[in-house]
Parts: structure tokens; C-alpha cells; sequence
């Protein structure tokens, strides 16, 4: 028996409640594979924390977190901490401090589920967003000066450093290979970005030598975000930088379904840490507490853990069930036109694990 530690953080509101939903079916998933078992610890940290300890999470958690195989994130945020505090004490502290560099976000539109793009089917859309997860816009340089005066400044400074622009591209590209169409389209900005973006460029360029096999292209970020509207079926990976990324998969998201059917790996590729998976979406305080928030990419999520924890099978049999439940289309939340509750989809999906299991 294969036994794996999983650190479980569900974070703030719709984290609260997608996080039991997404656990039921990896333990069922684990259950009927009969080769592991998921040993997981709970933690209680987020924006209710830091009410109490005016930290998002103890001084010592990454020396806590380090020791497990996986990390189980659920969302962040919430009105009552700065989003700023929120983002950066909890979420961003773990992917920057465990250098998960590679942030995977899957945007595929299942059958049963109505993209707001006309006519569009199922297999029309299914691409991943790579999005650099350690630094860029999101490199936490800058300051402020002259607080509250009139000339007040702000300075945010995107960092882009060459070895982390080699490795997330890197990525990008043994992940475009290992895809049926082989095609990587790097998101850039050089005509206006002159400086760090004229490097990603220079980077993807050399790498792309490495990869005959890999067709490229480099397209305009905002010429990218009109295509992924209106011709989102040319797309199979799409590397970005943080900022970049954080927007287009949230176009991503919208169209497959919305940011309920978005889940997400931050991945330390070279497994010195451990790596962490969570929705895309974050804590939705305007439907906290109602029991309608999608659980799908929590659960999503999950089999992209168990994908990296190495095991496929199982991870390939909760995608199987998230697609019957879809294409049965009887156990639904109302994002997606149903009227089912967060707890009927986590059944749902967890039955229809065991059911695929029985028939195989
Ligand atoms: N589960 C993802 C989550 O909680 N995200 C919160 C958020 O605001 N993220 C912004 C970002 O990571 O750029």
C-alpha cells in the first residue's frame, strides 16, 4: 500500500465548502483503487487565523508544510483582510516559498456544460495555461513614498530573471509534447514591454530549437485574449507570465463554464518541495454559506495531485466521473443551470467513481 501525506489548507469561504466535496472523492478514489490511501492533516489557516493571530498562517508553516507529499489548497480571501495581506500571507507565500514554478491551469469544456461561445462543442476547447508562478508582475518589488501627500508614488516592479523564464518555458514545452497537437503559443508584450518581455522572447525562441517537434508561436497578449473568445479550438498550451496567465485563465475559465470547472496545479517540478493543487477560483463571498458553489475543480484539482503524485490511474478515474456527471447533467450547481447543492455534486461525482470502478 502506497500511503501519501497530504497537507490540507481550505482557506476562506467556498474553500470551506468545496474542500470536504473534493476530499470525499479522492478518498473514494483511493478506496476503490486499493493501492494507496491519502493520510491527511487538516489546517486551520486563512483570514478566520488571522483574526486570531493577525498572521494568515503560523511563523513555522513552511517547515510544517514541507514534510508532505502534497498540498491541498481550497481559496483565499476574504473582505474582512486587505486582499494584499490575504493573497501574500497565505497563497502566494506557500508557491513563492516552495518555488512552485510551473502554475498548470486546464481549461477544457466537458460535455454537458454550455460555453457562453456559440455552438461551441466539447472537444472544441481543451488547452493549458502555464502560468510563471514565482515571480514577474507578482515579484512583490517595489514601494510606496510620500504616503497620503499629494505626489504620492507607487512603484510595482515586475522582475524577470533568465533562469526562471528558461524553466517555466522548459515546462511549457515538455508538457506541449507530451499533448496530441503539440502546439505552444507563448504569450508576450515586447512591442510595448521592451525590456522583460524582449527576454521572454529571446528565451522562448532558443528553447523553441530544442523542440522541432513542438510547433510555436508568439502572439501579442492582447490579441491572445481576443482568440481565446473567438478561436479558442487553435489553442493547446499557452506559456504566460503571472500576471498575464492570472487573466487570460480566467477567460479560460469563463469559457468552459466559469471558474467552477477551473482546476489548478502549482507545481515544483523538480519535487525539492511540495507542490499544491486548489480551484482557480477564490473564497466567492457573495455565495459563501448557501451551499451552490461548484465543487467541481476542487475535485478536479484533486486528480491533478494524484496525476503528480504519480498516480494516474486513479486520477484518470475521478476525470472519468466528473464527465459522467456532466454529461448526465442531473447533478449540477446552478452556475452550470442545475439546481443541485455543493454536497448533491460531491456525491455525484463520488458514485460515479465507485460505479466506473464496479463495471471495469
Ligand atoms: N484558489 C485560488 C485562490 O484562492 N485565489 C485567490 C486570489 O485572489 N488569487 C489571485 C492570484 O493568485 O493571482
Amino acid at each position: 500500500m502506497r500511503y501519501y501525506r497530504i497537507a490540507v489548507i481550505a482557506g476562506d469561504g467556498i474553500g470551506q465548502e468545496v474542500m470536504p466535496e473534493g476530499l470525499k472523492v479522492l478518498n473514494a478514489a483511493a478506496e476503490v483503487s486499493g493501492g494507496f490511501r491519502l493520510v491527511c492533516d487538516v489546517f486551520p489557516w486563512g483570514c478566520d487565523y488571522y483574526a486570531a493571530h493577525a498572521a494568515m498562517m503560523p511563523g513555522d508553516a513552511l517547515q510544517t508544510l514541507a514534510q508532505y507529499d502534497a498540498l491541498y489548497f481550497g481559496a483565499v480571501g476574504w473582505p474582512s483582510v486587505p486582499d494584499h495581506i490575504s493573497l501574500w500571507g497565505l497563497r502566494l507565500a506557500i508557491c513563492q516559498g516552495f518555488d512552485q514554478y510551473a502554475n498548470i491551469r486546464p481549461s477544457v469544456l466537458l460535455p454537458g456544460v454550455r460555453s457562453p461561445l456559440a455552438d461551441r462543442r466539447p472537444a472544441e476547447i481543451d488547452f493549458v495555461v502555464v502560468r510563471e508562478n514565482t515571480e514577474g508582475e507578482y515579484a512583490g518589488a517595489g514601494g510606496r513614498a510620500h504616503r497620503g501627500l499629494p505626489g504620492e508614488i507607487a512603484v510595482e516592479t515586475a522582475i524577470f530573471s533568465r533562469p526562471a523564464v528558461e524553466r517555466v518555458i522548459r515546462f511549457a514545452f515538455e508538457l506541449a509534447r507530451t499533448r496530441p497537437r503539440k502546439k505552444l503559443i507563448s504569450a508576450t508584450k515586447s512591442n510595448a514591454q521592451r525590456h522583460a518581455m524582449t527576454l521572454w522572447d529571446e528565451v522562448f525562441d532558443r528553447i523553441a530549437i530544442a523542440y522541432p517537434d513542438v510547433t510555436t508561436e508568439r502572439v501579442l497578449v492582447d490579441a491572445l485574449a481576443a482568440r481565446f473568445v473567438l478561436r479558442p479550438e487553435t489553442l493547446d498550451v499557452v506559456v504566460a507570465s503571472n500576471l498575464f496567465a492570472d487573466i487570460l485563465t480566467d477567460l479560460g475559465a469563463a469559457i468552459v463554464g466559469g471558474l467552477g470547472m477551473a482546476p489548478s496545479g502549482n507545481l515544483n517540478p523538480d519535487r525539492s518541495y511540495p507542490s499544491m493543487f486548489e480551484p482557480v477560483h477564490g473564497s466567492a463571498p457573495d455565495i459563501f454559506g448557501q451551499g451552490i458553489a461548484n465543487p467541481l475543480a476542487m475535485i478536479w484539482s484533486g486528480a491533478l495531485m494524484l496525476d503528480f503524485l504519480g498516480e494516474r490511474e486513479a486520477a484518470r478515474l475521478i476525470e472519468t466521473a466528473i464527465v459522467g456527471v456532466t454529461t448526465e447533467g442531473r447533478a449540477l450547481t446552478p452556475d452550470l443551470g442545475g439546481r443541485a447543492t455543493t454536497v448533491e455534486v460531491g456525491d455525484a461525482v463520488a458514485a460515479s467513481v465507485r460505479a466506473i470502478k464496479t463495471a471495469a
